[in-house]
């Protein structure tokens, strides 16, 4: 954190430069923050599954998902809960490279991103196109530890952090839209920061 009137100073200019979305504090710690407990990492039982609206559904194991393009995104992040982490150094696998292998049919327009444990989250297909989106496996300087989603992690930076899943194991890629774990209990649909889409009927 901070000190308290430095921090403030910070954010009021962070906000009035449009960085920093309305009804979010600073932090430098990272919080943890998830539902259900953390399964053991066993490279050779994972697997990544993309099926649904694609012409060529896929199951990569880890081996096959280590050896995909992998780029570096900074970017910052914005929990619902209201703390945002600027300047997250991330490196991984980019959506797109995954699209490209599975190539989503026409009638695709939304993705529901499946993770351990049994835990989901829909995103728009073009939201995961951007191409800062990606399936993080590092938070520079260090490796993904357990907590932040390691091995596998999906990082989409402009929506909260709800949608950035941990622990991702695949998508289902579909015509309508579906509410995922938090989305079926209130969570906005979309969820943008900038708007404070927080909750639906919002
Ligand atoms: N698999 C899984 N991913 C998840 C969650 C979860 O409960 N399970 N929680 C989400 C929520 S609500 C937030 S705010 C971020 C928190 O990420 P962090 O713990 O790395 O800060 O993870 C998201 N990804
Ligand atoms: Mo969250």
């Amino acid at each position: 954190m901070f000190f308290d009137n430095e921090r403030k100073e910070k954010e009021n200019l962070y906000e009035a430069e449009g960085r920093l979305p309305p009804g979010q504090s600073l932090t430098l710690k990272w919080p943890v923050l998830h539902e259900g407990r953390i399964l053991a990492f066993d490279p050779d039982r994972w697997d990544f599954q993309v099926r649904g609206q694609v012409e060529n559904p896929l199951r990569l194991t880890w081996r096959q998902f280590g050896k995909l393009p992998q780029l570096r995104v900074v970017a910052d992040f914005h929990c619902v809960t209201a703390w945002s982490k600027f300047d997250n150094e991330w490196t991984g696998v980019p959506f797109r490279a995954i699209a490209e292998m599975a190539r989503p049919l026409p009638k695709a327009r939304h993705v529901m991103v499946h993770a351990d444990p049994g835990y989901t989250t829909n995103v728009p297909l073009d939201d995961l196109m951007h191409d800062n989106v990606l399936f993080a496996l590092a938070h520079a300087p260090e490796p993904l530890t357990p907590e932040h989603g390691a091995p596998l992690r999906l990082v989409v930076p402009h929506l909260y952090a709800w949608k950035s899943a941990k622990w991702v194991r695949g998508l289902d890629f579909i015509e309508e839209d579906r509410p995922g774990y938090w989305e079926k209990v209130g969570y906005h649909m979309y969820g943008d920061p900038f708007t404070e889409q927080r909750y639906r009927g919002q």
